[in-house]
């Protein structure tokens, strides 16, 4: 119990994309971490398969006891379908199809009642967001009094500094795709004072899906939890032919600063704002005295974080 008590507690909203998968991997590797619930966001997958997915990894670790949510949201701007199919493959790898899962782990509530409600029973929770913010938007209307319970956000969303990776027709590529299916969403959230560290392309950029590290973790694919990963990152490297070529370790990064060292990633404080309108819907933008100071991610230790994540999943469970 003691043990317990010392842990971080976490909720973990993703969105069902390949790369969230792996953080959900990632994030059950952590010793530190006591996961309180995974809530999912219906924006770069379709909802069924992101829950089995959900399901079955938290199965495959034994924790299966996990809580999930499914969000009941849908962001203003729909993510390409060819996006949102492909994740669909990784459930169908022999060691998923075989996963057996428990379903009566899926909550009848929807992800932001679960979300408001575990923020109402604990104090000092992160929260991991690597898909849109709608879920937790919608739990902090419902009930702001959550929010002293929010002890960090930590988020893959936004481009500051950057181009971003929106390459649609009402767009300028200003913005990245999280922070642009909702952009409604995303501008309220920079306005509740949490403390958002922010995993934004700025610092996703430098981590694309190379053959180099793949072949460090088919390196020990011996172990179960590497040669699985490693079947899903393939399945990143002919990145969908539209819009874009290269698939990043977005959200992997973003789970991986639950544990890094500070001397792996450098923050600056930004005082920042979203636009919500077309052109430029989803854009995270420097202002004065108009914004909210976020920690934003502007350096991140590469290395460090690609041997972070080799080691950790070198782990048997
Ligand atoms: O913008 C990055 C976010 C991350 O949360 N997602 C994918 C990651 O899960 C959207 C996205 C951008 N480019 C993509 C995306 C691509 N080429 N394929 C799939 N999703
Ligand atoms: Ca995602």
């Amino acid at each position: 119990m003691a043990a317990e008590q010392s842990k971080q507690k976490v909720i973990f909203d993703h969105d069902g994309g390949v790369d969230d998968l792996l953080s959900l991997m990632l994030l059950l590797t952590m010793q530190h971490v006591e996961l309180l619930a995974v809530t999912i966001t219906p924006a770069d997958c379709y909802l069924s398969d992101a829950t089995v997915s959900t399901q079955k990894i938290l199965a495959m670790f034994g924790q299966d006891h996990i809580p999930i949510a499914q969000g009941r949201l849908h962001g203003i701007n729909a993510f390409p379908a060819e996006w949102k199919a492909q994740p669909k493959i990784c459930n169908a790898f022999p060691d998923m199809l075989t996963q057996k899962f428990n379903s009566d782990s899926l909550s009848a509530k929807a992800a932001d009642e679960l979300i408001a409600e575990l923020l109402m029973q604990h104090d000092k929770v992160s929260l991991l967001m690597t898909g849109p913010c709608s879920n937790l938007v919608a739990a902090i209307e419902y009930l702001p009094a959550i929010l002293p319970a929010i002890e960090q956000l930590i988020w893959m969303g936004g481009a500051v500094d950057v181009p971003g990776n929106v390459a649609m027709h009402n767009h300028n590529k200003s913005a990245e795709w999280n922070a642009y299916w909702d952009p409604i969403a995303s501008a309220k959230l920079f306005t509740y004072g949490i403390e958002i560290k922010l995993i934004s392309l700025d610092a996703t950029n430098c981590l694309p899906v190379n053959l180099s590290f793949l072949s460090d973790l088919a390196a020990q694919k011996g172990n179960h939890v590497s040669h699985l990963a490693g079947q899903f990152w393939a399945t990143t490297i002919n990145s969908i032919p539209s819009y874009e070529f290269t698939y990043f370790m977005w959200d992997v990064l973003a789970t991986s600063v639950l544990a890094l060292p500070s001397s792996a990633i450098k923050f600056e404080d930004v005082e920042l704002n979203v636009l919500i309108s077309e052109p430029n819907a989803g854009q995270t933008y420097r202002c004065q005295g108009s914004g909210q100071w976020a920690k934003v991610a502007t350096w991140v230790d590469k290395q460090q974080v690609l041997d972070y994540v080799l080691e950790q999943f070198k782990r048997d469970f």
